[in-house]
């Protein structure tokens, strides 16, 4: 047993949301191994759901044509089992993390859409085939909605050689993989009003259109000081009354000071000697108030999960532990963020206690 309040004497999070949704972490398996480190053995007892934060991208499971590496992949879906949590795939079709020679034709042009459409179903026919009946739900696309306003879907190399087809094929791909596994489009911001309609839109083409998408995964990635909760039970109503299961899928709430509020990887805001005072305040530790503000912050977001309980089938966090946070790193390199529910020591926090609470008072 630890001391008082670290991770592993506190009641595991997973038991409190028992027979309402799991509750799941990413775990980023280009650093951790088995087991032994702080991410993976909080993972190990209080989530019930895990995700490769990098491991199953294209980049990681094809970076070349016809080789296939599936040792991080394989490496999460062991440990997810020997802890009894859900293995969670991500992501198949993409933007981003996924190398070039997808998209390049043996002429060194654009590829068609011939061979596009046969690399795309060949990744998708060996990925989620070798985890057909283990993982059990898969992000089949990833952000594929424009955040312009004056577009509605990215302008990817997947459009450019598939047009929207592209996501139709992904999700029909996906079904012929793995008959069972639960089939995702997942997303950033699409709880806000800007971005909301245009997925809407696109879940109801793809519906129209006979895709097997069964999922929405809004990713959840929000920030203390401008966080919207009607935005997101407003969308939650919506995704839900298309009659798709709606997903939480990236969880974390930062607690910096950023203008960016999206999550494309691509933004960058660099920091000067004299700016990081301003912007990274909290180097030395959360202060009280603010820990408490985000501990409300948490409460309310999973208040409206549980209100939505019927329809949501998984709620994962984007890490494990504050150390482990993509946001130390996103959008200003080289922060000290504390947008978890465990903090760098292991130790949990009040945002901890918050969500175990907004479970208990729900029953
Ligand atoms: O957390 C991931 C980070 O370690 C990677 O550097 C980054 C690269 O694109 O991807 C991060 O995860 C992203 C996820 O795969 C899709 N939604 C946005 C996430 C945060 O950027």
């Amino acid at each position: 047993m630890g001391a008082v309040g670290d991770w592993q004497s506190v009641p595991p999070l997973r038991e409190a949301f028992a027979g309402r949704f799991l509750v799941g972490a990413a775990l980023d398996w280009r650093q951790s191994a088995e087991g032994g480190t702080l991410a993976t053995d909080i993972a190990c007892r209080h989530f019930d759901a895990f995700t490769c934060e990098n491991g199953m991208k294209p980049e990681a499971t094809q970076p070349e044509e016809g080789r296939f590496t599936f040792e991080l992949g394989d490496r999460m879906v062991a440990a997810a089992e020997r802890c009894g949590a859900t293995p969670v795939g991500h992501t198949l079709i993409w933007h981003s993390q996924t190398p070039a020679w997808f998209h390049t034709g043996p002429d060194g042009r654009p590829v068609s859409r011939d061979l596009a459409l046969e690399r795309m179903q060949t990744h998708i026919a060996t990925v989620a085939g070798r985890y057909a009946g283990r993982v059990r739900q898969w992000d089949v696309v990833n952000e594929a909605i424009s955040d312009a306003a004056d577009e509605y879907l990215r302008p990817t190399p997947w459009l450019a050689a598939l047009g929207d087809d592209y996501l139709v094929e992904a999700f029909h791909a996906a079904r012929a993989a793995d008959g069972g596994a639960l089939l995702v489009y997942n997303d950033y911001n699409i709880d806000m009003a800007y971005k909301r309609p245009k997925a809407l839109r696109l879940l109801r083409e793809l519906l129209d259109r006979g895709a097997p998408v069964q999922a929405v995964g809004i990713q959840g990635h929000w920030r203390l000081h401008d966080l919207n909760l009607a935005e997101i039970e407003t969308a939650i109503e919506a995704f839900a009354a298309l009659g798709l299961k709606v997903l939480i899928t990236e969880l974390d709430i930062g607690v910096l000071p950023t203008r960016y509020r999206g999550a494309d990887i691509n933004h960058r805001e660099p920091m000067t000697a004299e700016q990081r005072a301003e912007l990274d305040p909290y180097t030395a530790g959360l202060p009280d108030d603010v820990a408490e503000r985000l501990a409300e912050a948490y409460r309310a977001v999973f208040a409206i999960f549980m209100r939505w309980e019927s329809v949501i089938e998984r709620v994962t966090l984007w890490g494990t532990h504050d150390g482990a946070s993509w946001l130390n790193g996103f959008p200003v390199p080289g922060r000290t963020d504390h947008p978890l529910l465990f903090d760098r020591q292991g130790r949990a926090k009040a945002a901890y206690y918050a969500v175990r609470e907004a479970a208990l008072a729900a029953d």
